[in-house]
């Protein structure tokens, strides 16, 4: 049924005019019937369907609502989202995507849901994911890399995430250490990694992306007003989901394949160019000690490079790192 559903939609796509109803139970080896109900169930999925008589059907408009569909329709991808499964509403897709990866889905199997109701952020913390508004989704990766390692895939997101923004619009990006996406000074995503492993191998790596995109001022809540924003809010323009969900499997693709290929270096790289606060003063924090100092860069384990004003370098794994005006205290 999906599969047919599928064809439907690429044969029209494929021709230029209206395709007959004839041609396409011919083609579909279905009844004319059937292409009938079909029709009928796309237009109620929100597809836009001209039927004009002698002619056939055209799809004049997709809809906005994203689905397993239209997801894949024209994701044109090697690996990411050939197994991507849609929910209009989970508890959070990480779960989902764990559960998924214990009975052996492949690397690059994709969830995307429309609303979280218990979406996660890091160290048991939420994260507001509400119906329709934003990017939930969670990544399933089995990648060849010893655990140590897994943090570049974080930091190789972010920087995935700052591409695609910066591809689709003229908002500034910024990533801030280690894994929140800034634009105007405000969290609009933040990314959760989550890794099963071994001593010495990753058996897979849950890795959570989230965005908001079409929250409006009032739509973010009271208490983290002051720290996040949206693509819409920051942008002044409503987004189309679906798009920018695939721009983004795009992007994660070829960054993932040429950090396969060549390694750390490019991801550091442009990971430094989107870095929220490089090379200016901060103040740091740990559980010991509080200090100025300036942000360099990235290790490739995903520490933070941090300079005092005395000159000396220092790796840091967990720090709080605050500064003066605007932004917040992260
Ligand atoms: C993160 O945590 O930034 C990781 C968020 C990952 C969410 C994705 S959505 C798809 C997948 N499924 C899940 O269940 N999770 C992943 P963290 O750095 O701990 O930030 C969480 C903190 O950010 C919260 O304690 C709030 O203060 C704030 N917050 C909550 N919801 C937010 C939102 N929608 N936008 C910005 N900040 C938010």
């Amino acid at each position: 049924m999906e599969s047919t559903r599928k064809q439907l939609i690429e044969v029209m796509n494929n021709q230029e005019g209206h395709v007959s109803g004839q041609e396409l139970s011919e083609l579909l080896n279905i009844s004319r019937t059937a292409v009938w109900k079909h029709m009928n169930d796309l237009k109620k999925d929100g597809y836009e369907i001209e039927a004009v008589q002698k002619k056939g059907y055209k799809i004049l408009s997709y809809p906005d609502k994203v689905s397993g569909n239209t997801l894949q329709w024209g994701l044109n991808t090697k690996w990411i989202g050939h197994q991507l499964f849609h929910y209009d509403q989970v508890e959070s897709t990480q779960e989902i995507v764990h559960q998924m990866a214990k009975q052996g889905k492949p690397h690059g199997t994709v969830v995307v849901a429309d609303e979280q109701i218990k979406g996660k952020g890091r160290m048991a913390r939420g994260w507001d994911s509400p119906k329709g508004k934003g990017i939930w989704l969670s990544l399933l990766l089995r990648p060849n890399l010893p655990p140590v390692q897994a943090p570049q895939l974080t930091l190789l997101a972010a920087t995935v995430l700052a591409k695609m923004i910066d591809e689709r619009s003229a908002l500034n990006p910024q990533i801030k250490w280690p894994n929140d996406l800034l634009v105007g000074h405000k969290k609009v995503s933040g990314i959760l990694t989550e890794m099963q492993a071994e001593q010495d191998s990753i058996q897979y790596i849950v890795l959570g992306i989230g965005m908001n995109v079409n929250q409006s001022e009032a739509e973010i809540p009271e208490d983290i007003k002051y720290k996040a924003s949206s693509l819409k809010i920051e942008s002044g323009e409503t987004w189309n989901i679906q798009e920018t969900i695939q721009h983004l499997l795009r992007l994660f693709e070829q960054s993932y394949d040429h950090y396969e290929r060549h390694g750390f270096a490019s991801v550091k790289k442009d990971w430094e160019d989107y870095g929220y606060r490089i090379g200016e003063e901060v103040t740091i924090s740990t559980m010991r000690n509080t200090w100025k100092a300036s942000l360099v860069g990235i290790e490739p384990d995903g520490a933070l490079i941090a300079r005092n004003l005395q000159g000396k370098e220092e790796k840091l794994y967990s720090a709080e790192i605050h500064w003066g005006e605007g932004g917040y205290h992260a």
